[in-house]
């Protein structure tokens, strides 16, 4: 808990050490001063991961992530290649672990200008657009080859542009991955396991709505209340992909994994567009350039975490369960007639179609989703081998 508070603690030095630090449209100078942040562009590991020496532009991004996750990695490389770029006139700190606020806390934060970048989940934007409903619709992807095409297709790239009039620029598409429902009363087999269950969501109303039809009580809560939560019994289940419930130990409080897979989160990068468009042409380019470039990495670290974190999470006692998708989808499918439709606060009916396009094309044409049926992913099998063999 000591974490916790001193985590408070920081974020209340910065958001005040930024607010006197900056006035008007100038970008903010100098937010961290006096903060625990690491000085150095080296390291990528470690709790200490994060940190830029100041540059003329010092920039500051939060998360809800721990230091190890791939958000926080990907942001420190994207740190690193943009050092290089600008000779260190432009830097960025990275501060994980909600230091800085949950994740609308972070999207007003860049609004606001207290905060300069962030990497977030597409589902607490809900609030701010509804752009990126179309991700919130269970079981919309079948693998990851898929979602990442999605992700990079020409609705893609117009869905991360799409947030210039809520004052934000979208850099790049980032992952979190697959969720998955973590509880401890019993493995979720079938949808009918989730009956009374008190989950916690993220803040969305899509979210909500699918586990309210499945039977389940949901709860929408940020990130940072989370473990407490499962910890004092608040709420009985969580649901996230396997990299998020690994770094941030909910193995300790939680005892079943239950592979359901029911949702995809993208996580945009995004920066605040009053400090992008004040920043010099070279130097947005170079952020620009920076944030492509962190991209396959920051990926590749997903697959990794996703794969080794679920044997870690079984090592540490950790129950893995794979249930049947087909009971979960039908469950759910009342989510995409009471959702894709005209009007606020719903799936627009055309970027909708033009997803399914993309996936269809994907579905039929490319390797990489040939060789990774939903049920076959690799990280998949061989957990199922393992667990199966136990
Ligand atoms: O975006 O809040 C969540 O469950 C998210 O998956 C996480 O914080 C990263």
């Amino acid at each position: 808990m000591k974490k916790r508070v001193l985590s408070t603690a920081l974020a209340a030095i910065m958001c005040a050490a930024v607010l006197s630090g900056c006035g008007g449209d100038k970008p903010a100078e100098t937010p961290a001063e006096g903060t625990e942040a690491t000085e150095g562009t080296e390291s990528t590991e470690g709790a200490d991961a994060g940190a830029a020496a100041e540059g003329e532009y010092a920039m500051i991004s939060g998360t809800t992530t721990p230091d190890a996750h791939p958000y926080n990695l990907g942001l420190v490389k994207l740190s690193e290649l943009l050092s290089e770029k600008t000779g260190g006139a432009v830097t960025l700190d990275v501060f994980g672990n909600s230091q800085l606020g949950g994740e609308r806390d972070l999207i007003e934060g860049l609004q606001l200008g207290t905060v300069q970048m962030t990497c977030v989940s597409t589902a607490p934007l809900s609030g701010f657009t509804d752009m990126f409903l179309v991700f919130d619709l269970p079981f919309i992807f079948e693998t990851t080859e898929i979602a990442r095409a999605v992700m990079d297709s020409e609705v893609g790239t117009e869905i991360l542009h799409s947030v210039d009039e809520q004052g934000l620029v979208g850099l790049a598409w980032f992952e979190n991955g697959f969720r998955n429902v973590t509880n401890n009363k019993g493995p979720i087999e079938k949808p009918e396991d989730l009956k009374g269950v008190k989950i916690r969501t993220m803040e969305n109303p899509m979210h909500m709505a699918a586990f309210s039809v499945m039977g389940a009580d949901p709860t929408p809560m940020a990130m940072g209340e989370v473990f407490t939560a499962l910890q004092q019994g608040t709420i009985d289940a969580q649901e996230n992909p396997v990299p998020i419930i690994e770094t941030n130990k909910f193995d300790e409080v939680q005892k079943y994994i239950s592979m359901t897979g029911h949702l995809y989160s993208p996580a945009p990068v995004f920066v605040a567009k009053d400090y992008f468009e004040a920043l010099p042409a070279e130097y947005q380019t170079a952020l620009q350039e920076a944030a492509d470039e962190a991209v396959p990495y920051q990926r590749e670290q997903i697959d990794i975490q996703t794969e080794e974190g679920l044997k870690a999470l079984e090592e540490r006692g950790m129950v893995a369960n794979y249930p049947e998708k087909a009971a979960f989808k039908e469950a759910t499918a009342s989510i995409y007639t009471d959702y894709v439709k005209e009007g606020a606060g719903f799936v627009s009916p055309e970027i909708y179609a033009r997803v399914e396009e993309v996936i269809a094309s994907v579905g039929s044409g490319s390797d990489a989703a040939d060789e990774t049926a939903p049920e076959e992913a690799p990280a998949d099998d061989a957990a199922a081998d393992e667990a199966a063999a136990e």
